[in-house]
């Protein structure tokens, strides 16, 4: 961590929000110390839709952080932040091409996969649009297959290793197992992804992302 950074940072966080999980492995594998406040976004029809709450992000999403009176919001923006801010772990490769590759797989989930199956989506196909739970999860898995199948053809080049992108956890990483996570709660078919199954199952071995599980969280509700 750089030297002259006070350690101290807030993360506004949810047990099962896979936001929120991407941003908990990214501050465990940099080696960051960090505190959480929960946000329950279900009890009493959500707290991140509170005025409160409202008031660290107007967008009423889950994650926000904390850092030096700042707030941040978008995981992508934090993850990028941490990158910036506390080198010592790097999660980008030095290369602009690698770098460009590592966001691709990341920018791909958290911007053509998650949005589309958010709770705010699934609540809003469910109350406004009268659909039924097998229509919300075909549409859930639909969103799914068509992220995944892009991710595996990415992971099934030789620029991917033991991860994402190499032999080292990177960005794309931090994205891709709480996506996965996500995706098993769904019950989706994960077995035409061998690859993408064969990270993520790499990733688990590790520390830093046991540590961010959501079933490990102190707010875990299981
Ligand atoms: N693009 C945002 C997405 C954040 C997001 O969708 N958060 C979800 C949990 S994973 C949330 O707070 N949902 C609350 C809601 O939909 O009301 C990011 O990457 O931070």
């Amino acid at each position: 961590m750089a030297a002259d950074r006070p350690a101290e940072l807030l993360l506004y966080s949810y047990w099962r929000s896979s936001s929120a999980y991407r941003v908990r492995i990214a501050l465990n594998l940099k080696g960051i110390q960090y505190r959480q406040k929960f946000v329950h976004l279900v009890k009493e029809g959500g707290e991140q839709h509170k005025t409160e709450y409202r008031e660290v992000n107007p967008l009423g999403l889950v994650p926000a952080l904390v850092h030096e009176d700042q707030t941040i919001v978008q995981s992508m923006a934090i993850c990028e932040y941490l990158e910036e801010t506390f080198t010592d772990i790097p999660l980008l490769p030095a290369n602009p091409t690698a770098r460009a590759r590592v966001r691709t797989i990341a920018q791909s989930i958290t911007s053509e996969i998650q949005p589309l199956n958010n709770l705010a989506v699934i609540n809003y196909l469910k109350t406004e649009m009268s659909q039924d739970s097998g229509a919300v999860k075909s549409w859930y898995r639909h969103w799914i297959e068509r992220g995944f199948a892009a991710v595996e053809t990415w992971l099934s080049t030789p620029a991917s290793g033991l991860y994402c992108h190499g032999d080292r956890p990177t960005l794309a990483d931090c994205f891709l197992v709480p996506q996965v996570y996500n995706a098993e709660r769904f019950s989706c078919d994960l077995e035409p992804y061998p690859n993408l199954r064969r990270i993520t199952e790499q990733c688990r071995g590790l520390s830093a992302f046991q540590k961010a599980a959501p079933e490990n969280q102190a707010d875990a509700e299981i």
